[in-house]
C-alpha cells in the first residue's frame, strides 16, 4: 500500500470527536469521523436512564472555544439533563457542518500501522477499508459497558437494561417489579425516579456510596447573564482550576487537622447546602490524608443517618471507604428514597448474587423476582471502548498485548510502539478527575498544533519515546500514590473489572501542571517523540 486516503480518522463523535472534526476541518486536514451510535453525543447519546444529568454544572459543561457558541446556548438548569446535553452536541454538529463528515452507526473494527508507509489501515464492520497517516481516538471514558457475568444471566424472562446504553423511546416501570444492581452515579441518578413510577424497586447495593445533594434548579436569567458578560474569564480562571471547574465555588487549601471541629463542622455545612462536587473543597487535604478524610467521611454518614429513618438501611447506606476515592455522586432525592414503603435495599457485599434466574435474582439463598432488571453496573472504563478495536503497531503489536499489565502512556496522548495514534483524554491524563469538555479542548489543541507541525516540516510519522513513556507512568503513578485514590475498589483503578490490571489510570497532578507539561514538550521541538 502507497497510497493515503486521507489525513486523519477520528474514531466516535461524542464532544471530543466532534471538536477533533471541527479543529482539523478549520485547517484543511482531509478528515473522518465514525461513529457506532446513529447521531452525535457519545456518552450522552447512549446514557438516556431516568435521571441522566451531568454532575458538571451546565454554565461549564460546554464547549469553551467559540464565544459566540457560548453566548448562543441557553442553559435551563444549574445541572443539565442529558435530553439538553444532546440537544447541545446536536446544535454544535449542525452549527459547525460535521454531520457529512461522520459516518454514523458504523464501528471502526481495526486500525494496523503499515510501517513502510507510515500510516494506518482501518476497516470498519461496514466493510469500508481506507487508508489515513493518524488515528485519533476519542472513543470515551465511559463508554464500553460492564455488565457482570452473573449466572444464569440470559435465562431471565423479563426485561434487562443497561443504564448505559438505554432505549431511546424511554422505559415505562408503572405497576413493575424492578431490581436495579449497582449503586455508582448511575444507579444514584435514576433509583429515585425509577421508584416513583416502580410498583416496587429493590436495589442491590455492593459497596455503600458516598453523595451529596445537587440542590439542582432552574437557573435564573440574573446568574446567567452574569456568567455571559465575563464569559471568556471564567472560562480562563476555570482552566486554572485543578478540575477545570469550580472558580466560583468556595475552596480552601488549609488542612481539615489544623481547623478545631466547629471550623470543620461550618465548612462542611456550608458546603453541603451549596451542593454538588466542590463539597470537597472545605479542606486542601481531604483526599491525601486517611485523618483529614475522617471526619468530612463521618460528617456525610451523619447526613445519610438524619435523611434515612430506618436506623438499619441508613447503616447499610453509610459507605465504609475514604470519601471522594470512588468517584463522589451528586444526588436529588437519593438517600431519603429508602423510606418508601415500595423501596427495598439489598446488601449484596457479603452475600453476593449468586445466579439470575428466570424471574430475578438470587443472593443469600433468596430469589427475588422482578419484571425488570436495571443493570447500573459502570463500564470498562478509560481502556474499554480502545482495546475493543482491533489496534496493531509498529511489528504487529496488538495494543491488547501492550497494554496487558495495565495501560502505558507518554501523556496520555500516545503510546511506544504505535506512531501517528493519539487517544483523547486517554489513560495517563487528567480526563475523568476534570471537566472532561475543558480537557478535550486541551487535548484536541495540542494535537491540532502537532499535525500543524507535522505537516509544515513535511514529517510522516511521530512517536512516543520508550523511555518518555516508562517516566510519564512513574510520575502518574507517584503523584496518585501522594493520595487516597488507591485505597478503594475504583474504576479509576479497573477495580470493577474482574481481571483488569489494578492501575490508577487518570493522572491526577491537575490540569494546569499537565497542560503546561504538553505545551512544553511541544515548544521543545515534541520532547520525547520520535519524529521522522
Ligand atoms: O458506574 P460505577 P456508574 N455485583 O462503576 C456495582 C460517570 N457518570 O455508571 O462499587 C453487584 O460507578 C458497583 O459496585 P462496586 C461518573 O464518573 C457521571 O454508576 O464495584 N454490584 C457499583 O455500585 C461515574 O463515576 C454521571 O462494589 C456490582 C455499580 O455497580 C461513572 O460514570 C452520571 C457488580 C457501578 O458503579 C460510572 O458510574 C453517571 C456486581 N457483580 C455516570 N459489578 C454524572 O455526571 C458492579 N457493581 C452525574
Amino acid at each position: 500500500m502507497s497510497r493515503v486516503d486521507i489525513d486523519a480518522v477520528v474514531v466516535g463523535a461524542g464532544f471530543a470527536g466532534m471538536y477533533t472534526l471541527h479543529r482539523l476541518l478549520q485547517d484543511n486536514f482531509k478528515v473522518r469521523s465514525f461513529e457506532a451510535g446513529d447521531d452525535v453525543g457519545g456518552t450522552w447519546y447512549w446514557n438516556r436512564y431516568p435521571g441522566a444529568r451531568c454532575d458538571v454544572q451546565s454554565m461549564e459543561y460546554s464547549y469553551t472555544f467559540d464565544d459566540d457558541l457560548q453566548q448562543a446556548w441557553e442553559w435551563t438548569e444549574r445541572y443539565a439533563p442529558q435530553p439538553e446535553i444532546l440537544s447541545y452536541a446536536n446544535h454544535v454538529a449542525d452549527r459547525y457542518e460535521l454531520r457529512p463528515h461522520i459516518t454514523f452507526g458504523t464501528r471502526v473494527v481495526s486500525a494496523h500501522y503499515n510501517e513502510e508507509s507510515s500510516f494506518w489501515i482501518l476497516s470498519t464492520d461496514g466493510g469500508e477499508t481506507l487508508t489515513s497517516q493518524f488515528l485519533i481516538m476519542a472513543t470515551g471514558c465511559l463508554s464500553s459497558m460492564n455488565t457482570p457475568d452473573f449466572k444464569g444471566i440470559d435465562s431471565f424472562k423479563g426485561e434487562t437494561y443497561h443504564t448505559g446504553q438505554w432505549p431511546q423511546e424511554g422505559v415505562d416501570f408503572t405497576g413493575k417489579r424492578v431490581g436495579v444492581i449497582g449503586t455508582g452515579s448511575s444507579g444514584i441518578q435514576s433509583i429515585p425516579i425509577i421508584a416513583e413510577e416502580a410498583d416496587h424497586l429493590t436495589v442491590f447495593q455492593r459497596t455503600a456510596n458516598f453523595s451529596v445533594p445537587a440542590h439542582n434548579q432552574l437557573l435564573d436569567e440574573e446568574f446567567i447573564e452574569d456568567i455571559k458578560a465575563t464569559y471568556p474569564e471564567f472560562r480562563a480562571n476555570n482552566r486554572q482550576m485543578m478540575a477545570g471547574f469550580g472558580s466560583r465555588n468556595e475552596r480552601h487549601e488549609d488542612s481539615v487537622l489544623d481547623a478545631d471541629e466547629t471550623l470543620i463542622q461550618e465548612r462542611l455545612e456550608a458546603n453541603w447546602q451549596r451542593g454538588g462536587l466542590g463539597f470537597l473543597g472545605a479542606f486542601g487535604d481531604i483526599v491525601i490524608k486517611k485523618e483529614a478524610n475522617a471526619s468530612v467521611a463521618e460528617f456525610v454518614r451523619n447526613k445519610i443517618r438524619e435523611q434515612v429513618v430506618d436506623p438499619k438501611v441508613a447503616e447499610l447506606l453509610c459507605p465504609d471507604q475514604v470519601i471522594g476515592c470512588k468517584r463522589l455522586c451528586v444526588d436529588t432525592n437519593y438517600y431519603k428514597t429508602f423510606n418508601r414503603d415500595d423501596v427495598s435495599l439489598v446488601d449484596v457485599k457479603e452475600h453476593p448474587i449468586d445466579e439470575i434466574t428466570e424471574k430475578g435474582v438470587v443472593t443469600n439463598g433468596k430469589e427475588y423476582q422482578f419484571d425488570a432488571i436495571v443493570f447500573a453496573t459502570g463500564y470498562d472504563a478509560m481502556t474499554g471502548s480502545l482495546l475493543k478495536v482491533d489496534i496493531r503497531g509498529r511489528k504487529g503489536q496488538t495494543l491488547q498485548d501492550k497494554w496487558a499489565a495495565g495501560p502505558r502512556t507518554y501523556l496520555g496522548l500516545s503510546t511506544y510502539g504505535f506512531p501517528n495514534m493519539f487517544t483523547i483524554s486517554g489513560p495517563g491524563s487528567p480526563s475523568v478527575l476534570t471537566n472532561m469538555i475543558v480537557s478535550i479542548e486541551q487535548h484536541v489543541n495540542w494535537i491540532r498544533d502537532c499535525l500543524m507541525y507535522m505537516r509544515s516540516n513535511q514529517h510522516q510519522a511521530i512517536e512516543a519515546e520508550l523511555d518518555a513513556e516508562d517516566y510519564w507512568v512513574v510520575l502518574a503513578n507517584d503523584i496518585a500514590g501522594q493520595t487516597l485514590f488507591k485505597s478503594c475498589n475504583s474504576w479509576y483503578l479497573g477495580a470493577n473489572v474482574p481481571g483488569k490490571p489494578r492501575v490508577f489510570m487518570p493522572f491526577i497532578g491537575g490540569l494546569p501542571t499537565y497542560a503546561e507539561i504538553c505545551d512544553d514538550v511541544a515548544q521543545d521541538n515534541y520532547r520525547g517523540f520520535t519524529v521522522e
